[in-house]
């Protein structure tokens, strides 16, 4: 077999593996992938396409709630096994603050999480406000650390009008140098119109493209 079919079928058993809920061959199959020296990027890309898969099964009620915390459960172990490699591989020496959190209302944060350990490795100094972030304390904590950039977070369809009351509040807040930063949102449910409805200046669905989206925003 060559290696291309090997990491192929690797690739499309993880995948399977997450969605099937099966906690410990999914994170043997993680380590077995890490000790080949496979790209992290692509290992945390089938986990989080597992992950996809779990939340369709939600949607046609073949899992239940139980099923979404044990599919959180184990991409958060997935990544304590890739986080040593992903530090060791993707390193940079970029230089800005970014704050961070998920909106009012959305306690989803291992997407958030996985950005924030990305960005910390790529240099960046973050500073994440935890989940169910209150319009007001981004803008508190706003004025308090003067970030780069503001990254939002949020995974429900109910999360848009939070991100647009947080983006209003600060935006209209005429305060020097606050109203006028960058502000990423982020999350798999994101598009362009939902972007435009919030009043977000950018919109991401994937970690790596939000840290090279800082990146430019930064001219690093
Ligand atoms: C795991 C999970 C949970 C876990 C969350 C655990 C945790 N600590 O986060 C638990 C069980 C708590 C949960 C609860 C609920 N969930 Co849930 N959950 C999921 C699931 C299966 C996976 C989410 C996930 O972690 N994905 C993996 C990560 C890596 O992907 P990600 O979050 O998109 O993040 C990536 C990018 O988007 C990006 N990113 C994320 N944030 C940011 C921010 C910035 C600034 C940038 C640059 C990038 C960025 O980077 C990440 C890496 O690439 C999804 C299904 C799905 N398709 O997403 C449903 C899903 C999001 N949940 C859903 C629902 C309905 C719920 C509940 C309402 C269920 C209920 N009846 O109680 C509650 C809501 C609780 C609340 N108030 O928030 C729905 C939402 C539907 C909708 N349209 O609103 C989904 C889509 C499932 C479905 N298909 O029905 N959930």
């Amino acid at each position: 077999m060559t290696a291309m079919v090997r990491d192929q079928d690797n690739r499309a058993e993880l995948i399977r593996l997450v969605a099937d809920l099966n906690e410990t061959a999914a994170l043997s199959l993680v380590e077995a992938r890490i000790i080949t020296d496979e790209d992290p990027l692509a290992i945390v890309e089938d986990c989080q396409e597992g992950l996809r898969q779990v939340g369709e099964l939600y949607e046609k009620r073949v899992y239940y709630l139980s099923g979404l915390i044990m599919a959180g459960e184990i991409f958060r172990e997935a990544m304590e096994l890739l986080h040593p490699t992903i530090k060791v591989r993707l390193s940079g020496n970029e230089t800005g603050t970014i704050l961070l959190g998920t909106v009012r209302g959305d306690i989803h944060d291992i997407g958030k999480n996985s950005l924030s350990m990305l960005l910390t490795s790529y240099g960046f100094t973050v500073h994440d406000l935890g989940v169910d972030v209150a319009p007001a304390e981004f803008l508190l904590e706003a004025l308090q650390i003067k970030p780069d950039i503001i990254g939002l977070s949020g995974l429900l369809t109910s999360s848009f009008d939070a991100m647009r009351e947080t983006i209003h509040m600060i935006k209209s807040s005429g305060e020097k140098g606050i109203s006028t930063l960058p502000i990423i949102i982020g999350g798999n449910q994101l598009n362009q119109q939902v972007c435009q409805y919030v009043g977000a200046d950018h919109w991401v669905t994937d970690a790596m493209t939000g840290v090279r989206l800082c990146q430019q925003l930064l001219g690093n």
